[in-house]
């Protein structure tokens, strides 16, 4: 168990712009150790400045590529860049994680560029959270913009685009891909389109195939434009922050209240549910309500009936979810909320 004067130490080099505090923190993070409810909830008051923006599309695309790209042109204008890479582990492309780093290897020694990959495999279907937490916690250390890459495959990788401002779906010319990202459901997150390695024959049938289907989608609203890109030549890069700074404006400017004040509702009953079944694992492990577990080994009592008995039982039901799943921090833990 962390303890809580190392908790404590850790945020304080964190909030000092320590990256090693930094890696540590998003380790814990990854792996749910205890005391992230406390560090996060010291984290998010720090954040909710960060731009995000979501880079997806088929293995190979050349995301990183033009991440590594993105970085660059973003250093220029002076802003600090964070990358949560999401190694898919999937059949689909694997040493992900080591082509990330290769290609993002141009701003190894720059201070403000932090690139971290972490694996959707052995997340357990919790990656969406942790993707969330790690977003607040770079987000917090004071990175202006933060690129979330990860591979449109599979519906955890997909459900991680939620958590960007701009979803930036990248398709290539060869292989029909401009049909595939519409099957994949790709084209429904997209708020800009690019076609990468343009470079390639096909490109300009993908852009108008993906014009059209921009087109036929209902005429209220953002409507997704289509960058040309050839991220290995640096080409139509500036072209993608322009259209990516466009639907930032178009947010700002039809920002519904409402839908903010969903998202952190949302937010909320997923921690709790989170934090709900944690604690209940956690304390029915540790033995708390050991007469009901008894009856339930003897088969006196099935699962189900247990269960119900357990929800209805508020004495019982208190008891094991007070069980503490972290040592609290004393003091500090409500600052002011992010506005
Ligand atoms: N011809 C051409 N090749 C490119 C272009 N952009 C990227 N590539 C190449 O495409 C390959 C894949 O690039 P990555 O950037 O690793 O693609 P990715 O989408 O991040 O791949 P995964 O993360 O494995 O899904 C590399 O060999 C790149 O050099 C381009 O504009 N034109
Ligand atoms: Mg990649």
């Amino acid at each position: 168990m962390t303890s809580t004067s190392r908790i404590e130490e850790l945020l304080t080099r964190f909030i000092a712009h320590d990256r090693i505090a930094l890696a540590r923190l998003i380790t814990m993070v990854e792996n749910r150790a205890d005391g992230v409810g406390v560090i996060m909830e010291r984290v998010y008051p720090m954040a909710g400045r960060a731009v995000v923006i979501g880079i997806t599309g088929a293995p190979g695309a050349g995301k990183s590529t033009l991440v590594n790209r993105l970085i660059a042109h973003l250093r220029q204008r002076g802003q600090r860049v964070a990358v949560l890479a999401i190694d898919p582990s999937s059949p689909f492309s694997g040493g992900a994680v080591l082509g990330d780093r290769v290609r993002m290897t141009d701003h190894y020694r720059d201070d403000a560029v932090y690139i971290r990959s972490v694996s959707s495999r052995g997340s357990h279907g919790g990656l969406s959270r942790a993707a969330r937490e790690i977003v607040h916690v770079l987000d917090a250390f004071g990175h202006d913009v933060v690129i979330i890459e990860t591979v449109g495959v599979g519906q955890t990788e997909l459900g991680v685009m939620d958590l960007a401002d701009t979803t930036v779906v990248v398709t290539v010319p060869e292989g029909g891909d401009g049909v595939q990202a519409m099957k994949a459901g790709l084209n429904e997150i997209a708020d800009v389109f690019v076609v990468n390695k343009a470079d390639r024959a096909g490109a300009d049938r993908i852009k108008a195939e993906l014009e059209l289907e921009v087109h036929l989608r209902n005429s209220a609203g953002w409507h997704p434009p289509v960058i040309m890109t050839e991220a290995t030549a640096d080409r139509g890069v500036d072209a993608l922050l322009e259209a990516i700074d466009r639907h930032a404006e178009y947010l700002a400017e039809t920002r519904d209240p409402a839908r903010l004040a969903e998202r952190r509702v949302h937010e909320f009953v997923d921690i709790v549910t989170a934090e709900i079944e944690r604690r209940t694992a956690r304390a029915l492990g540790d033995g708390a309500a050991p007469e009901l577990l008894d009856r339930i080994r003897t088969g006196e009592l099935n699962p189900y009936r247990a269960a119900r008995e357990l929800m209805e039982h508020p004495g019982t039901l208190v008891r094991v979810l007070a069980t503490p799943a972290h040592t609290p921090v004393p003091g500090d833990a409500r600052q002011q909320e992010r506005s």
